[in-house]
Order: C-alpha cells, then structure tokens, then sequence
C-alpha cells in the first residue's frame, strides 16, 4: 500500500547536484557502453532535516528517452522552482499542484523519492518499514555487461559468485548469447542464471531466443523492444523460462497489457522507470493480485538511488535477488555513508534504526563530483 504522506515540513530549499562517477568496470549492454554515471541527486532541506532522491538518468538516452540532459532541464526549469511555490504538504498536494509534465519519469520519481524520504523521517521510520517491509534487507545479484572476451565473463561471473551473491545475470545481444551461455554453463552448471538483452533483439531472432529455453534460466529479460508486447507474448508461448519485462514497463496501463496479453511472467520494477516510489509500490500490488513475480531492477545508482532501492526490494514479494548490489562494484568511491555492502546472507542491509534512506550522503565528495548544481529557496 502506498504510505500517507502528508503534514510535510516547509521547505526551505531545493537543491539539485548533477553528478558525475567514473565506474569501476565500464558498463556494456546491447544498447552501448558507459565508462561514467551521470545522476542527478535532489535534496529537500526543511528544518527538521533532508529528504533526498535519485534521477539515475546516465549520460545519453539509450535505456529510454530520459538523459542527464534532459532531467536537468526539468528539474531545475520546472520542478525545483515549483516545489519551493507549492510547498506541497502531502503527495496528493504534490500531484495536483506541481505543472504537468508528460513523460520524464526519472525526473519526477527524484522528486518523488525525496518527500517519501522527509516523510519516513518524519515519522522516525525507515523507508522499507514506511513502505511495509518485514525485513531489513533485500536479497543481492549482480548484473555484468558484455564482456569483449568470453574468458573475462567467465572471471566476472566467477568473483561475483566468490564474493557471495546469489545469482548472476549476464547482458545479451544478438550474436552474443548461445555462445555465452554454452561457456557460462559448461563452468558453472548450477548456479542461479539469468540473462537481459535490453531490446537488441527483432523478430528474425525468435527461434534464437527459444533456443535459451536450455540452459535453465531463472529468466529472460527484455529481449525485444519497449513496445512490443505481442512478441514478447508470442515468445512466452514457446518457452518455459519465464520472460521478464523491463523496458516496456512504464505505467500501470502498460503492467496491465503485459498482464492482460500474457507477454511476461515477471515485471521488473525500477522506480525511476514507473515516475517514482508510489507508482512503484502500485504496480507492486497489483503484480500480487495478478500473480506475476517482482523483481526489483536497478540502474547503476550512486547510493541514494540504491538506498531507495533497498528500501522497496524488502517488502515480502520480492524474493529473487534484485539487481542491488555493494558500492564498490559500481564506483571507487560511493556518495553515502556507510557504503552498501554485502552481508554474509547475500544481501544489502539498511543500518539498524535508520530513518529514511538511512544512510547519509557525503556533501563534499557529491559538491566535488558535481558538474553542475542549482538551487532554489522562499
Ligand atoms: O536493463 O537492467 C537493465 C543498467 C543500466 C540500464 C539498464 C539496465 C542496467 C542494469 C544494471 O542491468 C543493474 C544494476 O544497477 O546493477
Ligand atoms: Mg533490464
């Protein structure tokens, strides 16, 4: 259930930081490669604290149309401005006051985020508990780009198993997936296996993707494009390993289709993608009711994003490890305190009587990793 969010403190700034991350290892998918992450950070400051949240929008627009660009725009043009004029008092105030602005979930969802965080404070809760979690945790896997050589995956895999995560999902194209699934299973028969092609394939490529039907996938994610749904459904129908949706999974309506039209069996929920925690936490009822699994995606988050991640990946249904994992596999040096590290459960934990986000975040190391900020006061 979505939380009630009302009797939010006065703000008395706005304050926006886009920054800027070298990755620890770059980041290659069917759409291309990123050596850096841009994210825009909003902070809320009121006298009884911070609330922050996460655009975790990367530098161009591959994953959707969003890009640190384009956030930037909308929420030092738009939102920023108009959050100090508002002064929303609760989500509903927010919703009805704030100027329409069509699409641009990420910008909204950092918005979003940031009054679920002020709230939960507020309430001296930590998001998870706010959001109904009965744990303090949310179960960890990794995601590993294209590698240029077969032998490295094979190395990545094999740390990411070391360190103790609970399962492995590896990035696809087209011409880049029998082969990769013949090496990974012939080393490692057993382990928990998924795999994402972020769209790169067209419908030529079907009897391909059936094909990964044998190397006993937890899943198959994203295959094909954001809009094509009847294809997705057409594969459903010819394997047993179940297709996730990602990159098709903007709204409600669209969860419905996927649903309705039997194109997946599990939806991935990433709360930027869904304009935020509220959407998030309504798609996650509804995909109970409906009987399609949860799996809670991630998008290269510095640890704001991460620590909103955590928070939603602990409510009860989401019970395959989600695409959340420590610090130090994303970035040298991460934006919050303490960092997120994996337990010996495989898993990221909250600090114990956190409120919020629960963790907080490093003003000098975020100023110094800003190319740009903008701020807004009464
Ligand atoms: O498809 O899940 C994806 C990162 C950027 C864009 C799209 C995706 C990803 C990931 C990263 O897979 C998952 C993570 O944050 O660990
Ligand atoms: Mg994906």
């Amino acid at each position: 259930m979505v939380p009630n969010v009302s009797g939010l403190p006065e703000l008395k700034r706005v304050e926006l930081f886009h920054v800027r991350l070298p990755l620890q290892h770059p980041f290659q998918t069917s759409f291309g490669r990123e050596t850096h992450r841009e994210s825009i950070l909003v902070r809320l400051r009121t006298e009884e604290g911070d609330g922050w949240g996460e655009a975790p929008v990367g530098e161009y627009p591959r994953y959707t149309h969003e890009s640190s660009e384009t956030a930037w725009y909308i929420l030092s043009e738009f939102l920023g401005p108009c959050l100090m004029q508002v002064q929303p008092d609760s989500l509903e105030d927010w919703h009805e006051h704030h100027p329409f602005i069509r699409g641009h979930s990420m910008a909204r969802s950092a918005v979003i985020m940031a009054l679920m965080d002020l709230s939960a404070k507020q309430q001296g809760v930590s998001l998870g508990t706010f959001y109904g979690a009965d744990r303090n945790e949310a179960y960890s896997g990794i995601s590993i780009g294209l590698q240029d050589r077969t032998d490295e995956l094979l190395q990545r895999v094999d740390e990411g198993l070391n360190r103790g995560y609970r399962r492995i999902k590896i990035k696809v194209e087209p011409g880049r997936d029998i082969q990769l699934l013949e090496a990974v299973r012939d080393r490692f028969p057993d382990i928990d296996l998924m795999v994402d092609g972020n769209g790169g394939y067209g419908e030529t490529e079907l009897e391909t993707l059936v094909r990964l039907d044998a190397y006993d996938l937890m899943m198959l994610e994203q295959p094909f494009p954001p809009s094509a749904f009847r294809l997705h459904a057409q594969l459903q129908e010819r394997i047993d390993t179940p297709v996730c949706l990602d990159e098709s999974i903007e709204t409600m309506d669209d969860a419905e289709r996927a649903s309705r039209e039997d194109s997946a069996r599990i939806i991935n929920i990433k709360q930027p993608r869904v304009a935020g925690p509220a959407n998030a936490l309504r798609m996650y009822e509804f995909c109970v009711e409906e009987e399609l699994q949860v799996f809670c995606g991630g998008l290269l988050e510095t640890g704001i994003g991460r620590a909103h991640n955590v928070a939603l990946a602990s409510l009860p249904a989401f019970n395959m490890p989600g695409d959340i994992s420590e610090s130090k596999r994303y970035f040298p040096e991460d934006v919050v305190e303490p960092e997120f590290t994996l337990t010996d459960r495989g898993t990221l934990a909250l600090p114990e009587a956190g409120e919020g986000i629960s963790v907080s975040p490093k003003m000098n190391f975020i100023r110094n990793k800003s190319v740009r900020t903008d701020r807004f006061s009464s």
